[in-house]
């Protein structure tokens, strides 16, 4: 199993966590987003990582993926079977959208800009924090939509954490999430040497 990705990337960072979760063995193709080669717009036209590429199965878009860990490897669960499931993607998805566009401006933008993404997130993540459930989760198991949350959260500076933010609920939900290993290993690597 061959998984195209960017260390820098969010959307890559949640499969990592989910590929760890589950054990699954795999192999990276690491890509420079700057200069992305040509055989990556051959697995996936628009050229966005992350693929996976299992045999001659490709699968390109984060959620296609984790549906597909799902399906070969459904224990430790992150998505559920039936019951739920419809909830969990759309969970997913929402937070994809409420900071997914946020999180490239503060990464990205200009100083006006980024701090307009600021004020978003502090607004996004207390939205959040009230709909944290008494699992402490987004939802009542942890899930891919809290593997979606800790992607964008891990790359939040210091001052926008939760924790930092005194937002109660989110902030025992990034001692449970942001702490597992399978999330916590998935930054990039340590310069060698
Ligand atoms: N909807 C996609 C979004 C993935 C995405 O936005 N990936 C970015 C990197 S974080 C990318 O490859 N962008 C293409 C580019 O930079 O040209 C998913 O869920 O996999």
């Amino acid at each position: 199993m061959e998984l195209w990705h960017a260390w820098s990337c969010p959307y890559c960072m949640r499969v990592r966590a989910a590929l760890a979760e589950k054990g699954i063995p795999w192999q990276g193709r690491e890509v420079d987003l700057a200069t992305k080669p040509p055989e990556l717009f051959a697995l996936n036209p628009k050229g966005g990582v992350p693929v996976l590429v299992v045999g001659d199965r490709i699968v390109p878009e984060s959620l296609a993926i984790l549906e597909y860990l799902e399906e070969l490897r459904p224990e430790p669960r992150l998505l559920p079977d039936g019951a739920g499931r419809e909830a969990v993607q759309d969970a997913y998805e929402r937070v994809n959208a409420l900071l997914g566009p946020h999180l490239f401006k503060l990464a990205r933008g200009t100083p006006e800009e980024k701090a307009a993404a600021g004020g978003a997130v502090r607004a996004v993540l207390a939205g959040l924090d009230a709909k944290v459930q008494a699992s402490g989760y987004l939802l009542a198991a942890y899930s891919i939509a809290d593997l979606a949350l800790a992607s964008f959260v891990g790359k939040l500076p210091p001052d926008l954490r939760p924790s930092a933010l005194g937002l109660p609920n989110l902030a025992r939900w990034e001692g449970l999430v942001m702490e597992r290993p399978a999330v916590r290993g998935q930054g990039a690597p340590a310069p060698a040497g």
